[in-house]
């Protein structure tokens, strides 16, 4: 897509100011999110012509200038100068070499990469862009852009943090330059082509293909889930980090994109990516995205959230929820290995039933969920019953059986 816009009003009267025809104004166009390139076609072209002559340079038309170019040119006794430079503003930059304390920008060809892989330079002062000296005693030339016919300077944009980039075809000859168009690519972080008013394709991270969580522990807290994580055949195409979401059961299904780009640091566990897959027990200090330790006998899925190189959420993906994977408490419950016996709650009284007589007299532990034992009772005959003095809640009651430790959740009130 394309946009074609004119010069802004600012620019027009900085412009104006230099004695330059006005064309015709129309609303000119802004960066929004969308993916496309804005292009302005100066008309007619600006020209900086002599010493102090400046042309400043509105790259995404919001009424703040971000580049200011300007001709230094002058004629002394024996000689003369005649120089282009290019100031970028705040935090922009321009595509340039960098040599001792000087930068030169590039000229491009059309077709060239403008993107974040390119050298960019942003010295705090002027950038030469061209420097002739003509004198009885001297003559020497500096920068790239000495007679040049359009010629592309590759543009960077801050725009709140976010990056842009842009370019300008400019003619410079005998220290004078001229602005003929420029055009912004409107998505932030995606490079754009040398002189193209065409959008490239922008290339969203790479989600994960599976995601796996296992009960491996009994810390009721995060060392007890492990991650397996399947990264995509296409490896970890445009993605800077993944982020592991530790979702309550319940919640899963309204867990989005857009919930997952609002988890808060702290919430989830971040990993970079190295080509393979991942694996991994979380920290026992991790939380679920709502901010509350994991823990035992809780149930949960996983999400793997895919960070794209380039910092626009639009490009961030989300995986598929894991199966679920109940944290249980103990390891390896094992309720049913002593054909006939019972072990259940009624009310506030344990009761525990046909047991092997063979180990009469055996002791009883109850914990909660976080592990703790909590109550410690003696049992003898076939059955019994025991009043527990415990706020309502899960508990885990263990007694050995013939010597096979058996473990049977129970719910007290
Ligand atoms: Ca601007
Ligand atoms: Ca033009
Ligand atoms: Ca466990």
């Amino acid at each position: 897509m394309k946009k074609n816009s004119t010069l802004n009003q600012t620019l027009l009267k900085r412009l104006k100011s230099y004695a330059l025809t006005a064309g015709a104004i129309a609303g000119a166009a802004t960066v929004s999110d969308a993916q496309e390139v804005i292009y302005t076609d100066v008309d007619p072209d600006q020209q900086a012509t002599a010493a102090g002559d400046s042309i400043y340079l509105d790259l995404n038309n919001d009424g703040t200038d971000d580049f200011l170019f300007f001709a230094n040119s002058f004629t002394f006794a024996s000689g003369s100068v005649q120089r282009v430079f290019v100031s970028p503003l705040g935090d922009n930059a321009v595509q340039a070499s960098l040599s001792g304390s000087y930068a030169y920008p590039y000229v491009l060809p059309a077709g060239n990469a403008i993107d974040a892989n390119q050298s960019w330079q942003n010295i705090g002062y002027d950038q030469t862009m061209a420097w002739q000296t003509f004198a009885s005693t001297f003559s020497g030339e500096y920068g790239n852009w000495i007679n040049v016919t359009d010629g592309y300077l590759g543009l960077r944009l801050d725009l709140d943090g976010q990056t842009h980039y842009g370019w300008a075809r400019f003619d410079v000859s005998a220290g004078v330059a001229t602005l003929k168009d420029y055009a912004l690519e409107s998505l932030a972080c995606l490079g754009i082509e040398a002189g193209s008013q065409t959008s490239l394709t922008a290339t969203s991270a790479a989600s994960v293909s599976a995601v796996v969580g296992t009960d491996v522990g009994d810390a009721s807290n995060g060392t007890d889930l492990e991650i397996d994580i399947t990264i995509n055949a296409g490896g970890d195409a445009n993605v800077s980090e993944y982020r592991i979401f530790v979702v309550k059961a319940e919640n899963a299904s309204a867990f989005d994109q857009a919930a997952a780009e609002a988890v808060a640091a702290g919430n989830y566990t971040a990993v970079a990516p190295t080509g393979a897959a991942i694996n991994l027990t979380l920290d026992a200090a991790a939380n679920d995205v709502d901010g509350e330790a994991i823990t035992s006998n809780r149930t949960y899925r996983i999400f793997v959230w895919s960070g794209a190189n380039c910092d626009d959420s639009q490009l961030n993906t989300l995986s598929a929820p894991s199966e679920e994977v109940s944290l249980e408490w103990p390891a390896g419950l094992n309720e049913s290995n002593i054909p006939g016996l019972s072990i259940f709650a009624n009310g506030s009284v344990l009761n525990i039933t046909n047991y092997s007589t063979d180990n009469a007299n055996k002791m009883l532990s109850v914990y909660n969920t976080n592990g703790q034992l909590v109550a410690t009772e003696t049992i003898s005959g076939a059955s019994s019953s025991v009043q527990l003095n415990l706020a309502s809640g899960l508990y885990i009651v263990t007694m050995n059986v013939n010597d096979a430790p058996h473990s049977h959740k129970v719910f007290i009130q």
